[in-house]
């Protein structure tokens, strides 16, 4: 055996490992994730991200399994489906409105929906669904000013929600005019906001509250037509988000135009 050879051939299979891991060092996580998922689900995921505007946020993104379980209407489920929808996120649905009392209910985590199951893990609470799908998708701003912008939307869209909810359910026939009177002065605050901070969404890219403030601004349009007619950013931004091109799909669908806002056929 000639002892210069195995020298030789060690050397150069080191040198073959080196070249190998300087290459693989800066991909770890890429490869390591890729080794624990399945290499179809994978290509699913890279498709997913290229639709996303948060590529940035890619180390954060794991493999997902979604089920929404919620009533067949728009209600408090609407802004999670335009997230999916939006972002190519595959999701199914379950209407949990049949036999709800006595199936459904008492598995809520707060006896309410929706619910969102995001593979074994259970989240409940409309918006808190929300920011975890942004934070999982890079629909959450990682800058702490930014994220702060979209999160007091969300609270202010929860504080026009709130008494829209009991109109619609207690109050519609007497209730409506004045729910109606107190629009001009809450939606303003919105319009001067996006107005002072002079970006196309909520924050520098799309974010979850986005979808939230959409939602919003579709309700009260049914509601009352015009009520955000005298707010040009705020109707730039509802026209904006509506020509999203798979929101605008959607939105077209007999699925999305038949279902009803809310639960009681008031709207
Ligand atoms: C109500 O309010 O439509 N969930 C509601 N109601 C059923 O037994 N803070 C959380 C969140 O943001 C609020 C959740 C929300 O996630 S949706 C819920 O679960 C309960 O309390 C409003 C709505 N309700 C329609 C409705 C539900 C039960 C009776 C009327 C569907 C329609 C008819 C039967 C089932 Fe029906």
């Amino acid at each position: 055996m000639c002892t210069l050879g195995n020298i030789k051939l060690v050397t150069y299979a080191l040198s073959l490992v080196n070249e190998v891991f300087q290459f693989a060092w800066p991909h770890r996580s890429a490869l390591l994730d890729l080794l624990r998922s399945d290499l179809p689900l994978q290509c699913a995921r890279s498709k997913t991200l290229e639709r996303s505007e948060h590529k940035d946020n890619f180390e954060n993104i794991t493999m997902s399994n979604y089920q929404l379980i919620y009533f067949p209407l728009r209600g408090r489920g609407q802004a999670t489906r335009y997230l999916f929808v939006d972002n190519g996120i595959d999701y199914k649905e379950e209407n949990c409105a049949q036999d709800w009392i006595k199936t459904y209910k008492p598995k809520m985590p707060f006896g309410q929906s929706p619910l969102l199951k995001d593979g074994d893990f259970e989240v409940a609470q409309s918006n808190t669904i929300m920011r975890h799908l942004g934070r999982k998708h890079g629909l959450y701003p990682s800058d702490l000013q930014e994220a702060a912008k979209a999160d007091m939307i969300t609270d202010h869209v929860e504080d026009i929600r709130g008494p829209y909810v009991r109109m619609i359910y207690q109050n519609y026939e007497n209730g409506k005019d004045d729910f109606v009177k107190t629009l001009p002065e809450k939606l303003g605050y919105i319009e001067n906001l996006f107005k002072k901070w002079g970006t196309e969404y909520i924050t520098t890219k799309i974010s979850f509250a986005d979808y939230i403030l959409f939602d919003l601004l579709d309700t009260l349009q049914i509601l009352t037509p015009t009520c955000i007619d005298a707010l040009p950013t705020l109707k730039a931004f509802y026209d904006r988000m509506a020509s999203r091109p798979n929101l605008k799909k959607y939105r077209e669908t007999e699925e999305f135009k038949k279902m009803p806002v809310n639960g009681n056929g008031k709207q």
